[in-house]
């Protein structure tokens, strides 16, 4: 069997040997590295050096996690132009919102179907209070004292902030106590000035953005993080978005997880209508793992990039599927082409077939249950 260092070695692109040799050697990409790993043509190369580091993190294993998107309302005072799921127009056929009772039973069956997460993320409506907010996290962890609740971006969370007047370590404080465990990654977009005005004018800038989730990290609230990739960005935009993130994770350390999401391109008011490539979704999960040397895990989402890319991608520097979703709606109103939710013994069945141990986990990667070779 070849040793690592030959296989990269047969490189067909000698731009890569520098950066070969510092990830060998354990040393930290530059800026120029992203640009050279984003031009390359060896994507063979590309993932055996992701995969590489993926396995020296998490070994072989690759998590998924029983979990439930619960969007609350589709009504959204922001218009970001890739967004096909938000309305501004409480009249719109479209907008609706639910009720505490609806958000409660979505919970209920996801529990009873073994879900040890739920996911909230919704719209900033006009009319609701920060109250009306906090009692989502309150109602469910009245209802499901052991539930991890993992709900409002950055976004929401800046939102709740103007809403109250508090601060945003109060906001997160009160939300915290109301029962909120952590923070999802959604809102980040691409950190670039130039390229938000296009794609989310009225949307906050990345400054917010990072400060929101370094301040939830020193009260002790964990959160993933995002970039939307595969619209009017360059290469430079999503290699100076993703050391951004690894700055912030110097200072913080609670990012727990990186998830490129690929723009889904229907239903929207942004003239790009190509989904991403295969090749694209497979270089920007391998770059993202050989960038970000700080953050532990980096998500291949199958809901965006299907089922087939992101098993391949558990081989280019991925190690997490996210999971079983039960009811998606972002993706699906723009043109997602994988189904809305996921059973479980696909996600193991994807994972084992790309020769990695499927692991169920809780939200902060703690492991539920190993599919080892015994259990499979
Ligand atoms: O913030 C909206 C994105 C995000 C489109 O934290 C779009 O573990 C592609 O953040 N094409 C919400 N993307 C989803 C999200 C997420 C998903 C899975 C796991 C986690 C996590 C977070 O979806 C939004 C926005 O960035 N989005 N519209 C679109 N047309």
């Amino acid at each position: 069997m070849l040793s690592i260092e030959k296989k990269l070695s047969l490189t067909s692109d000698k731009r890569l040997f520098p950066i070969i040799d510092k990830v060998l050697n354990g040393e930290r990409l530059s800026f120029e590295d992203g640009i050279t790993l984003f031009n390359t043509n060896d994507l063979n190369t590309l993932g055996i050096l992701a995969n590489y580091v993926t396995e020296k993190k998490n070994g072989k294993y690759a998590y998924f996690v029983i979990n439930r998107q619960i969007n609350p309302t589709n009504v959204c005072s922001l218009e970001c132009k890739f967004c096909a799921f938000a309305t501004i127009d409480k009249n719109d056929p479209k907008a609706y919102e639910m009720s505490l009772d609806e958000i409660v039973e979505k919970a209920g069956y996801a529990v009873e179907n073994g879900a040890s997460e739920v996911h909230i993320v919704g719209g900033l409506h006009p009319d609701w209070t920060f109250e009306n907010y906090k009692s989502i996290i309150s109602v469910l962890r009245k209802n499901f004292p052991d539930l991890h609740i993992k709900a409002f971006t950055a976004v929401e969370i800046d939102y709740l902030s103007r809403l109250s007047g508090k601060s945003y370590k109060d906001v997160l404080i009160e939300l915290k106590e109301a029962g909120l465990n952590s923070l999802p990654g959604g809102g980040a977009e691409i950190f670039s000035p130039k390229v938000r005005r296009i794609i989310a004018p009225e949307k906050i800038g990345w400054k917010k953005y990072l400060q929101i989730h370094k301040t939830a990290h020193r009260l002790g609230i964990h959160s993933t993080t995002t970039m939307l990739y595969g619209h009017v960005e360059s290469y430079e935009d999503r290699v100076d978005h993703i050391l951004k993130i690894r700055e912030a994770q110097d200072e913080t350390g609670g990012f727990t997880c990186f998830i490129p999401l690929a723009y889904q391109p229907e239903n929207n008011e942004l003239s790009v209508d190509e989904h991403t490539s295969g090749i694209d979704d497979l270089k920007t999960i391998a770059v993202s793992r050989l960038l970000l040397d700080n953050v532990p895990h980096i998500k291949a989402y199958w809901v965006m990039i299907g089922e087939k890319i992101a098993q391949i991608a558990l081989n280019f520097g991925a190690d997490d599927m996210d999971g079983t979703v039960m009811e998606e709606k972002i993706a699906h109103f723009a043109g997602a082409k994988s189904p809305t939710a996921q059973q479980k013994e696909k996600l193991i069945r994807l994972i084992k077939e790309a020769g990695k141990i499927p692991v169920e986990r809780d939200t902060l990667y703690n492991p539920i249950r190993i599919y080892d070779e015994q259990h499979l």
